[in-house]
């Protein structure tokens, strides 16, 4: 009895209808982008005091921190005890001093990907620009070298080969957002599609 409530509830943290994975499924619908740190930028901008373009170089100057979370997938798959290493969502911002108008913010990846989010969700403590996963670089395959980590929502929130970060007054539906998919995305709530909106 007690090995059945390890494997499907873990104390609580694998939301409904998910399954754990002992792996770590790669799921994306562009190529994996080249990775060029000469070439490569990440962009603030939209409703900001000051907008700004960092090189990978100035990027990987800025405060680290290590955040352990857990990662579900849309599809059914629930990844625990995962450790990030990045910038924190709340360092970017503040770089970039956010107007009180900033309600809402646009994640921009490689490919033309994005994934909306509302201010709340993103300024949050486990919130983070990760390049790192369980001490190693994080692979190209999940996103290396940078991507997005949102672990209270699915996954298809955390973008993978970030780029920038737009922030904005009213919200923008990302890649999947317009493709079915529900705009807020809590998995404890089971938001799934945008049909249950
Ligand atoms: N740029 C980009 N990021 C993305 C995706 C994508 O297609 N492109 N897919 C999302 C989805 S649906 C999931 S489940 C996770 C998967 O991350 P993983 O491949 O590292 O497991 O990445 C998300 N981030
Ligand atoms: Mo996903």
């Amino acid at each position: 009895m007690k090995l059945r409530r390890e494997r499907d509830d873990v104390g609580g943290r694998v939301p409904p209808n998910q399954r754990l994975t002992r792996g770590w499924p790669v799921l994306h619908a562009s190529p994996i982008p080249k990775f060029n740190p000469a070439v490569w930028t990440f962009r603030v901008w939209g409703e900001v005091e000051s907008e700004y373009e960092v090189s990978w170089e100035e990027f990987r100057a800025l405060p680290p921190l290590t955040v352990a979370s857990d990662f579900h997938c849309v599809t059914g798959w629930s990844k625990l005890d995962n450790s990030w290493e990045g910038i924190s969502f709340r360092d970017v911002a503040s770089r970039a001093k956010p107007k009180p108008s900033a309600r809402h913010v646009l994640i921009h990846a490689e490919y033309g990907y994005t994934a909306n989010l509302p201010i709340d969700a993103v300024m949050d403590d486990d919130v983070l620009f990760a390049w790192s996963h369980d001490g190693e670089p994080l692979e190209p395959q999940h996103g290396g070298p940078l991507r997005l980590v949102v672990p209270k929502l699915y996954a298809w929130k955390s973008a993978k080969w970030v780029r920038g970060v737009r922030f904005m007054e009213d919200d923008e539906r990302g890649y999947w957002e317009v493709r079915g998919y529900h705009n807020r995305a809590d998995p404890w709530r089971e938001e799934r599609y945008s049909w249950q909106e």
